[in-house]
């Protein structure tokens, strides 16, 4: 367990200082016209995502403000519709703030970041200028950069082997890796980066790690960042004694249209006490609204874009997101730190999380992990790296859209909770859409390590890789489900604890589709067929669309409808659509015998290496 902490990173005195500069500026000139757009926000969103709100800022010309300072306890910061408020908003330790928009011509925006000007050409198409600090965030009309790095797109990855836990091997073209960053995969699901100490003779040696890092694996994949040598493709930048070098995508002059954020909150409410945010734009800060041990901070009808960490971090208690709109952010979308209690998020729309630049570690959407009292409701997660909403103790997931989730990680869950202690979580996930999942090993609704007291109901759940797994689950409740086309089977029941793990759970009600032969049920033990009839009871269930790959059982092998009742002495009440096909024109190659064996013998030692607490640390 980490210790609770403020998150925020404060350049206050810093940013107090830029401001003068900024508010200084002749709002004139074309190139300032340009400036001001950019930092409305208007054409920073990447435009992959859809539209996240109609409140966007206009294009006209706006003048740079400096953000409010000393803002009392009981007061209403009240800011102009329209206008753009640079710095960082410090509510820390406040007391029943409000903060919101004056006016109806659209949504006052704070934003750490700045313009920079002063560009002079380097060589080919990087040019350079004076920056006073480290940026998180460069962007160039509009355009998120990516800091640069080895090897470049579209390769992302390099292979390296690994002898021990701070050392990689690998020729690499320069020797000046000395403080750069190494990013590496030591899990499917997670994206681990460390300090490189030195190079030399093919191996790279890693600095120490921070707290319970993952150390590479043996042989892996990684990419280095952070070094001016690697400067050395459209769209990356890099700083190097005092001067920030960019190429822009088109490779012309970065002046008159970049901007650059430090590594500072939009909005700081560390410790406050009944603070409200109501329609606010925050955009490039590196945690948009920072609620670090608050108590009822409200976000209501408010947008935060292109966060480097999170659009909001908050713990304590009473958090309170309603009709946000919140987009691209590097990492997550809004995190609620370990112990927070009573969280609602609501009606709000989270897209792009975990999806700029280069991949980046990124735990989800919409993310509780070790949490209680969450009501989950309404929202809209999409196109996100990792899982969409994950939940703990006491929560209510429902009536929420999870479209295209698990996009670059895997092990993944649309919707996801887990129970290493082994305590009842006492959680719902209900009426829930969750589609279009990628990666072989996620599942629409995943209840991993030792689930309980979950009920899984009335959720819809369409061409996912997997519809639901439960890895040594017992006490839940999948009824009424709607399993469609998903992609290797319906529902895998996955056992890797010695003994009885998976038991007394329920399956019933619910409808079965199969349109590429998947099977509807896995079930997977690491003790044979010694306890899978114990697994569940399966009653009232409609299937179609399987055939004779009806069920895989451990200990069994494959089954058909019918020798998986009679085998299991189950769905007595259940029905098999007649007439239906399984192999449609959209189906793919049967997978053989043979892929299908390695497939979950990959998983089953995947599984037991980890040991339980591997997830702990997601
Ligand atoms: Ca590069």
């Amino acid at each position: 367990m980490i210790a609770p902490f403020a998150k925020s990173a404060r350049f206050f005195s810093l940013l107090l200082a830029l401001c003068g500069t900024v508010t200084a500026q002749a709002a004139g000139s074309s190139a300032d016209r340009l400036l001001s757009a950019a930092q409305t926000g208007v054409t920073v969103r990447d435009m992959s995502s859809p539209p996240v709100s109609s409140a966007v800022p206009g294009t006209y010309p706006v003048s740079i403000l400096p953000i409010p300072t000393r803002v009392a306890s009981g007061s209403t910061v009240r800011l102009q519709c329209g206008r753009t408020y640079f710095g960082t908003l410090n509510l820390v330790g406040k007391y029943n703030v409000s903060v919101r928009t004056e006016g109806a011509c659209g949504k006052a925006s704070i934003t750490p970041g700045q313009a920079l000007k002063g560009w002079t050409r380097e060589q080919g198409n990087i040019y350079s200028a004076p920056i006073p600090f480290s940026p998180a965030q460069v962007g160039v009309a509009g355009k998120m950069l990516e800091l640069a790095h080895f090897p470049n797109r579209p390769q992302i990855w390099a292979k390296a082997k690994s002898d021990s836990p701070s050392t990689l091997q690998y020729a690499m073209p320069s020797s000046d890796l000395a403080g750069a960053t190494v990013v590496y995969r030591p899990f499917e699901w997670m994206i681990e980066t460390r300090q490189i100490q030195s190079y030399s003779n093919g191996v790279i040696t890693l600095g120490p790690k921070k707290g319970d890092a993952y150390d590479p694996p043996k042989e892996g994949e990684f990419y280095v960042e952070g070094k001016l040598w690697m400067l050395d493709s459209p769209g990356e930048w890099a700083v190097e004694g005092g001067r920030l070098y960019v190429w822009a995508p088109d490779g012309r002059s970065p002046e008159g249209r970049v901007w650059v954020s430090p590594t500072a909150s939009g909005i700081d409410a560390t410790d406050s006490r009944g603070v409200t945010i109501d329609n606010v734009h925050i955009f490039a800060a590196s945690i948009g609204i920072d609620g670090s041990n608050s108590t009822d901070l409200q976000v209501l009808n408010t947008e935060i874009g292109n966060s480097a960490e999170d659009a909001i971090f908050a713990g304590g208690r009473g958090l309170v997101v309603d009709n946000a709109a919140i987009s691209d952010s590097v990492q997550n979308g809004i995190l609620g730190f370990y112990g927070i209690e009573n969280s609602i998020v609501t009606n709000s729309l989270v897209t792009g999380t975990g999806m700029v630049g280069m991949p980046k570690r990124s735990k989800g959407g919409i993310v509780f992990e070790q949490a209680s009292g969450q009501r989950v409701t309404n929202n809209k997660v999409l196109n996100s790296s990792y899982i969409g909403i994950r939940v703990h103790k006491n929560a209510i997931v429902s009536g929420n859209l999870v479209d295209r989730a698990c996009q670059i990680l895997s092990d993944c869950g649309g919707i996801y909770t887990f129970a290493p202690d082994k305590q009842p979580l006492n959680v719902r996930i209900e009426g829930n859409t969750v589609k279009n999942l990628a990666q072989r090993t996620c599942y629409a609704v995943y209840l991993d390590d030792n689930a309980n007291g979950v009920t899984v109901t009335r959720n819809t759940l369409i061409n996912n890789p997997g519809g639901l797994e439960m890895n040594n689950g017992f006490d839940n409740i999948v009824s009424q489900n709607v399993f469609t086309s998903s992609g290797y089977e319906h529902i895998l029941l996955n056992e890797t604890g010695h003994g009885i793990s998976i038991r007394r759970n329920q399956i019933s009600g619910n409808s079965f589709t199969s349109t590429r032969g998947e099977v509807t049920y896995r079930l997977w033990s690491v003790n044979g067929g010694s306890t899978v009839a114990q697994f569940a009871n399966y009653e009232d269930n409609t299937y179609s669309g399987s055939g004779k790959g009806f069920a895989e059982v451990s200990g069994t092998g494959m089954l058909d409808y019918n020798g998986w009742k009679q085998k299991m002495k189950q769905d007595g009440r259940s029905v098999m659509k007649a007439g239906a096909s399984r192999t449609g024109s959209e189906a793919p190659a049967p997978r053989t015998a043979l892929e299908k064996m390695v497939g979950l013998a990959a998983r089953f030692i995947r599984n037991a290496s980890w040991g339980e607490s591997s997830t702990a640390g997601r």
